[in-house]
């Protein structure tokens, strides 16, 4: 199939453009989308910056940055095209709800700063989120400036994971920020996450050439300083797409146990070798993984964060599925089902 350039540079291929019925091609074009506002959506199309609406809430609800759509020539939004890539995590707060922070992201950029924001525990949700989405994961390092050695963090980040690309750079020196573009191609499209104040923004500034502090919505915090209060998608110099996020306080994982299995894959292969096959980790005889713990080769921390997370994610699974219903037969099931846990927990099964 032959694919217009114009829209070849926003990130269309044969993906999205096999989704497309004759009837589709006649009489809506695609665009890709940018912004996400209240009241509707900005937009690229092959004719350039559009502005989009869509008829229902439900469907601005489940349409985010990145998305590709099809429009009519009333500028509405009729469908939105399957995705590659799908991040999202559980939504801030007390609400159970499944939240969406971008669509067809190739690389995600997990910025963190070489001060007291490096948390491993956090680097690894994110590293869960990028794989359970299918994104190629890269540990941006900001601020060596700033610290005597950089290279102690660069190393815990290494450990988290095998063959996890880290990168160490000042911001604000753009021949150390041109060491991202080796991490997605022309019409690829990277995200940037992780806190607010560790220098996503400046980033985006160095690679779009845009001044993202007049572009994207920002307000003053009480300190007088600007933060990014919404997530825009920009072209950046070398011919891809760039997204530059609002600070995450809290990333809640759902639907994460592939991605989970994935950065954990050392503990999760020791857990096959485990005598009993619903083995807790904790004090059975025969556990693999308390077995590599005592031989120095797993630290005590991983495991915890590893049953952490897998906890969570269960947990919020539920939350958000029985808030989707509604429905209290399904608590009665779940709690039924958590009761026969417990049961099973106490007569070890044998492999
Ligand atoms: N010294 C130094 N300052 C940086 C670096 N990266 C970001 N900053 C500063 O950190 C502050 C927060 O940066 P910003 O890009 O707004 O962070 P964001 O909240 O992640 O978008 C700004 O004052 C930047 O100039 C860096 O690598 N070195
Ligand atoms: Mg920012």
């Amino acid at each position: 199939m032959d694919l217009p350039p114009k829209l070849t540079k926003l990130g269309w291929s044969n993906f999205f453009a096999s989704q497309l019925t004759s009837d589709d091609q006649e009489s809506l074009s695609p665009a890709r989308i940018t912004a996400v506002h209240r009241n509707g959506f900005s937009a690229l199309s092959k004719d350039g910056v559009v502005k989009l609406f869509a008829k229902e809430n439900e469907e601005i609800e489940s349409v985010t940055v990145g998305d590709w759509v099809l429009a009519d020539a009333d500028r509405m939004i009729i469908r939105r095209l399957k995705r590659r890539t799908t991040l999202s995590r559980r939504a801030a707060g007390e609400e159970a709800r499944k939240q969406l922070i971008a669509a067809n992201v190739d690389t995600l950029f997990i910025v963190t700063s070489c001060n007291d924001d490096f948390n491993p525990a956090r680097l690894e949700r994110y590293l869960v989120l990028a794989s359970t989405a299918g994104c190629q994961a890269v540990i941006v390092l900001t601020k060596p400036d700033l610290c005597d050695d950089p290279s102690i963090y660069a190393d815990q980040a290494r450990a988290l994971a095998q063959d996890l690309p880290v990168i160490i750079v000042n911001a604000h020196d753009s021949e150390q920020t041109a060491q991202l573009q080796d991490w997605w191609r022309k019409g690829e499209t990277a995200a940037l996450l992780g806190s607010s104040g560790v220098g996503k923004s400046t980033l985006t500034a160095a690679l779009t050439g845009i001044d993202v502090a007049t572009q994207s919505i920002r307000e003053d915090d009480a300190k007088g300083r600007h933060t990014t209060t919404s997530r825009n998608l920009y072209p950046s110099l070398h011919g891809g797409w760039l997204l530059d996020t609002p600070g995450m306080r809290a990333l809640r994982l759902n639907e994460s146990s592939g991605g989970i299995d994935t950065v954990f894959a050392d503990l999760a292969t020791l857990a096959n070798h485990c005598k009993f096959r619903d083995c807790t980790h904790v004090s059975e005889p025969g556990c693999a993984i308390q077995a590599a713990i005592e031989r120095g080769e797993i630290a005590p921390d991983r495991l915890r964060r590893w049953q952490k997370l897998t906890t969570e994610d269960v947990r919020n699974n539920e939350t958000i599925a029985l808030a989707r219903s509604g429905n209290k037969s399904l608590a009665k099931v779940y709690r039924s089902n958590k009761k026969r846990e417990t049961i099973g927990g106490s007569r070890k099964k044998y492999r």
